[in-house]
């Protein structure tokens, strides 16, 4: 059986709500230098596509696995006790080099839960032209065959995660990702990125840094579309995604058309009015994300 971890959530529903909008968290330079440098000695020796052995290694579980802002931030999306990994990937690259094709890793599965994470570790600087991975922001909700997805080039809006030594990227298994281009003189420097996979032990409870000012109906899943997905699909999602993170699934039913999630005038009257309480029926705004009773 694998190990867990305990430790306390670093994110706030802010941070989650942003991360069910784009699915993905970026910590620049998290780890220290000298752990860093340690990791790039060891790969210097230790070549191959699966180094997993690190994983027995206490300078590299504390500083990297186990790194406060890393763990705190994974353990806000997957609750406590999560799993530690077995396995651990370097994609390691250097030379020039076509992009990648789009992707998303075997396994994958299409919906609002959230029970595993993919976490990335860079023990160098990665400078756009190294060929840093590429993420599609929001794409954790778009379905496309691989075949298909092969076929596409650049897209709009992709995100180069280009980062100074020791940062870690946390992103939802199932975004679409590459490795982007890497172009001369950059390109001569050898990248290594190493990547575990995450997962959930617990089942989803609002248990991070809880705001207790923020209500899922308002907590920025309206409206600031991404432009992927048909109409408010990606912000319906999201709130889909948000909820089921709160284990509130059972509140949430989208009724289409104008209804909640779309853009609708939710924050003008007062909270508490009857007003209030009447818009939230109207258009189908889900029930609360605490345990407090429902308006
Ligand atoms: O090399 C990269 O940047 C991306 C590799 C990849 O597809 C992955 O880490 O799953
Ligand atoms: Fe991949």
């Amino acid at each position: 059986m694998s190990r867990t971890h305990s430790c306390e959530p670093t994110m706030t529903d802010e941070g989650v709500v942003w991360f069910c909008r784009n699915g993905y968290w970026i910590l620049e330079a998290a780890v220290p230098d000298e752990i860093n440098r340690r990791a790039l000695d060891y790969l210097a020796s230790n070549t191959n596509g699966e180094p997993s052995e690190i994983l027995q290694e206490d300078w590299f579980v504390d500083g990297v696995i186990l790194n406060p802002a890393a763990a705190g931030a994974v353990r806000s999306l997957l609750g406590d006790d999560f799993a530690l990994p077995t396995l651990m990937a370097n994609h390691r690259g250097r030379g020039p080099a076509k992009p990648q094709d789009w992707h998303r890793d075997s396994g994958s599965l299409h919906g609002p839960a959230l029970n595993y994470l993919q976490v990335f570790y860079y023990p160098q600087d990665v400078p756009p032209e190294m060929g840093p991975t590429e993420l599609l922001p929001g794409s954790h909700f778009l379905y496309q065959r691989e075949k298909h997805m092969a076929h596409y080039g650049a897209i709009k809006g992709g995100v180069l995660t280009a980062a100074p030594a020791g940062s870690i990227f946390i992103t939802a298994y199932n975004i679409w990702h590459r490795r982007a281009a890497r172009t001369a003189p950059a390109a001569a420097r050898l990248r290594h990125q190493l990547k575990k996979k995450k997962r959930r032990t617990p089942h989803p409870r609002r248990d991070r840094i809880v705001n207790p000012e923020v209500d899922g109906a308002t907590a920025g899943l309206v409206g600031d579309r991404r432009g992927f997905a048909d109409g408010v699909r990606d912000c319906v999602d999201a709130a889909e995604m948000y909820f089921w993170l709160c284990g509130k699934i059972d509140e949430f039913h989208y009724l289409g058309g104008q209804s909640w999630p779309a853009d609708i005038l939710l924050s003008k009257p007062a909270p508490g009015s009857d007003e209030r309480a009447r818009n939230r029926r109207r258009f189908g705004v889900p029930g609360d994300i605490t345990d407090r009773r429902s308006r």
